[in-house]
Formats: C-alpha cells, sequence, structure tokens
C-alpha cells in the first residue's frame, strides 16, 4: 500500500499523473503531421524493433475512456502534452482543426471531471518538415515555436490551468545532438551548443506569447540527475562537476540567472552562435513555478577522451528496468538545492517521477509492488523536503498508463496502467490502485 495520505500533505498540495502526446496518442491518425521521431525510427538501429509512436496507446480514439481512468485515481492536476505536428502538421502555415478539435475535447474533459489541465507545449515531436530547416539548430525555431503557441493558445488558453513551454531541454539538446540517442540523432558538438541555446530562446519565446494572452501560472519543466564522483579522487570530482553543469546547471543557470557555466562554456562557447550572450533577456522572461522530472542519480569519472571527458557508472542500489539506480536522496537534495541556490521562494512541482518495469497480467490483475514501493520512498524525499521549507507544491506520477519509451520501444513500462500494445486494452495495476486509495484518504 501506499503508506502516504493526502492529509499529510499541504492543502493546496497537487497530486497528478502525466504522460505526453506522441508516447500515448496515435500519431497517424486525426491528420497529424510527420515528426522527426517517425524519420528517426524509420532509420535502422536507432529504435528498438524500429517502432514508433504511429498507434501509440490508441489514445486518440480512446479519449473517453482514459480520461475516466485519470478521474478514477482521485487525482487533482493531469500533465499532458500537445503534439506540434498535431496543430501544425507542417510545423507552421495551416492548423489541422481536427487536432484543435481534440485537445478541445481533452481540455473540457478534464475540467468536466473536476481536474486541472497542466499543458506542455513541446515533448519531443518537432514536425519533419521544421526539421528540414534544421530543427533545433536554426535560431528561426524560437519565432515558429512562438507561433504555435499563438495558435494552440488562441483555441486552448482561457481553459488550461498550468503551461510549460518545453519538457526536458536536456533531452532536445545534449540527448539528441551529442549523444544521439533522440532525434534527430546527431552526433555533433555545433549542432548541440546551438540546440542547447535555441531550445531556451523558444521557452523565453513561448512564454512571452503567452503572457501577451493575459495567461498566468506559466512554468519551465527540466530534467535533473543527481550527479556523483564515483570514487574519491580529484578527477572524479571534477568530471561530476562537468556532468552535473552539462545536465542540470546549464538550465538553471540559463532560466533562473541568465548565465552558462564556465565548466559548460569551456566545451561549447565556440560553437554558440554569434550573440547568444543578447538572448538572456527573452530566455530569463519571469515564470510562476519550476518543475523538476526527476528519475535517478549517475555515478560519474573521468575518461580519456576529448571535452567533456566523464564516464558514467551505475551505482549498487536496485535498479530500474531502464537500468536506473533507485536513489531517493536525490530528489530531495535536487529539490533542496534547487530551491535555495536558483528558484528561492518560486513554487516548485516535481513534474515526473516513476519507474518502469516488465509488469504481466496475471490472472487478470497486474501486481506491481516494486512499482508502490518506489512511490513510498519518494513520497519520503518529498515530504523531507517539505520539511526542509522548499515551496513544493505538488507530485505527478510518469506515467499515466504504458507507452511508447522512446528509443526503447513499447517495452518498458512506466504506467499505473498496464496496456497491451496489440488490443489496447487497460488493466489498472496494484499501484493505481493503492494510489486511488492514498489519494481518497
Ligand atoms: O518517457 C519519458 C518521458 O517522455 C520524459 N521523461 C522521462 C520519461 C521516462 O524515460
Amino acid at each position: 500500500m501506499i503508506t502516504h495520505k493526502r492529509s499529510d500533505f499541504p492543502q493546496d498540495f497537487q497530486f497528478g499523473v502525466a504522460t505526453s502526446s506522441y508516447q500515448i496518442e496515435g500519431h497517424s491518425f486525426g491528420g497529424a503531421g510527420r515528426t522527426h521521431w517517425d524519420d528517426f525510427a524509420a532509420t535502422p538501429g536507432n529504435v528498438v524493433r524500429a517502432e514508433n509512436g504511429a498507434l501509440g496507446c490508441d489514445h486518440y480514439n480512446r479519449l473517453e475512456e482514459d480520461l475516466d481512468l485519470i478521474a478514477g485515481l482521485g487525482v487533482d492536476t493531469y500533465r499532458f502534452s500537445t503534439s506540434w505536428a498535431r496543430v501544425l502538421p507542417e510545423g507552421r502555415g495551416t492548423p489541422n482543426q481536427e487536432g484543435l478539435d481534440f485537445y478541445d475535447r481533452l481540455v473540457d474533459g478534464l475540467l468536466a471531471r473536476g481536474i486541472n489541465p497542466a499543458l506542455t507545449l513541446y515533448h519531443w515531436e518537432l514536425p519533419s518538415a521544421l526539421a528540414d530547416l534544421g530543427g533545433w539548430r536554426n535560431r528561426d525555431i524560437a519565432g515558429w515555436f512562438g507561433d504555435y503557441t499563438d495558435t494552440l493558445m488562441r483555441r486552448i488558453g482561457d481553459r488550461v490551468w498550468s503551461v510549460a513551454p518545453i519538457n526536458e531541454p536536456w533531452c532536445v539538446g545534449w540527448l539528441s545532438h551529442f549523444v544521439g540517442a533522440h532525434a534527430p540523432g546527431l552526433r555533433d558538438i555545433r549542432a548541440t551548443a546551438r540546440a542547447m541555446h535555441h531550445v531556451l530562446l523558444a521557452h523565453g519565446t513561448a512564454i512571452q506569447v503567452m503572457r501577451g494572452h493575459g495567461m498566468k501560472n506559466l512554468g519551465a519543466v527540466c530534467n535533473f540527475e543527481w550527479a556523483a564522483p564515483v570514487d574519491d579522487s580529484a578527477e572524479a570530482a571534477a568530471a561530476a562537476a562537468r556532468y552535473d553543469a552539462i545536465y542540470n546547471r546549464f538550465f538553471l543557470g540559463g532560466l533562473f540567472k541568465g548565465e552558462y557555466p564556465d565548466l559548460v562554456l569551456e566545451g561549447l562557447d565556440p560553437h554558440l552562435p554569434k550573440g547568444w550572450q543578447d538572448d538572456f533577456d527573452v530566455i530569463t522572461t519571469p515564470v510562476d513555478w519550476s518543475g523538476l522530472n526527476y528519475y535517478t542519480r549517475n555515478l560519474i569519472g573521468p575518461a580519456a577522451t576529448p571535452w567533456p571527458s566523464y564516464s558514467e557508472h551505475t551505482g549498487e542500489l536496485p535498479l530500474t528496468s531502464m537500468g536506473w539506480e533507485i536513489y531517493p536522496d536525490g530528489l530531495r537534495d535536487f529539490l533542496i538545492r534547487m530551491a535555495r541556490e536558483y528558484t528561492g521562494d518560486l513554487p516548485i512541482y516535481v513534474t515526473e517521477n516513476g519507474m518502469s518495469a516488465p509488469d504481466q497480467i496475471t490472472g487478470g490483475a497486474v501486481d506491481d509492488p516494486h512499482r508502490i514501493s518506489y512511490l513510498n520512498v519518494h513520497l519520503d524525499a518529498v515530504k523531507q523536503a517539505l520539511a526542509a521549507d522548499v515551496p513544493l507544491k505538488g507530485y505527478y506520477i510518469w506515467s499515466l498508463m504504458d507507452n511508447y519509451e522512446w528509443a526503447l520501444g513499447y517495452e518498458k513500462r512506466f504506467g499505473l496502467i498496464h496496456v497491451d500494445f496489440e488490443s489496447f486494452a487497460r488493466t489498472p495495476k496494484a499501484s493505481y490502485h493503492a494510489l486511488a486509495q492514498a489519494l481518497r484518504s
């Protein structure tokens, strides 16, 4: 069982579940345009079994059933994303009315069930037509993203509860252009520097567009990883500091201080676009809250390679099926650090936290004690952060249901609800029932 009760948390504390468009909707339905994830997945070797989001969880066709399942949990908030390519199939130009209608129904369906719609504008499905123009490498993307924001907000901006422009800018920039593990699958330092900067510029541009619509409760959502040296050596400490600067401090520094860490500039400065320093007035456009997606820690050592010269090592604690170490202290420590060093009194939300496991249906039910225990220890960390006076206002579980886990296809199951990817049948897992009970208590 979940050992926490709703009454253990402040009265206005939001409990929520999260998903994203390409991972669940079924991108082949409803007139959505092609995305760079379709292209990336169609390239051999990029994605397990070359799976893509064409069918997802068939959420597009099962909207009402899924909304009822969200309501059945008793959560306050549902964090979802809209697909840029569903709203604007070519990334710019004529909107797809069917796509706008779908998001309209989604928002109204949440409100009718008493659930706050928490929107993310970009969770990685860049329209292929914009990828053709250089995607995140092209500075014009900030304007294109601003126009997409405007189109969408004219339709649903009056009813969404909160909005964050971009999910996990580290993934958009570093993972996709330096590591090459996500679309567009580049391994190019110049592309990386530009994407890392432009993603923040696009964030600030979208915030300004939404302020122009008079919108409130706007935030930023970053993924952070607790980086610790793999041993006691000075070399490991230096490598961990570099990793931390790239993964975490670049985004916090850019958004909240208008500066990039020296430890990142030592590698990326020669590759950043000219005049990047002048963009901080847009990037730091004030937000109303900061969101943190947290899953694990990483142990870092040096490496005899060119910058950034670090190696990654797995710790000794139990791992999830992603191979991620279960380390709840990192959530507590990150929340405290973020508030003390960057965001002060600004409200913070844990916008994603959860685990994957090879969950199976047995006798019509899915027993997932590992997930219940994961949630319990991370909710302990949340309570510790609250006790340390972190202005934490909510906690969202990733994810509502099993879904498309990007380059790892459909086999990593993060959901509170099991999805059969042939019949699309939904089976709430034991963790779903345990959470519903805790939220009712
Ligand atoms: O599935 C992803 C999600 O799209 C973004 N945050 C991390 C999750 C688990 O990897």
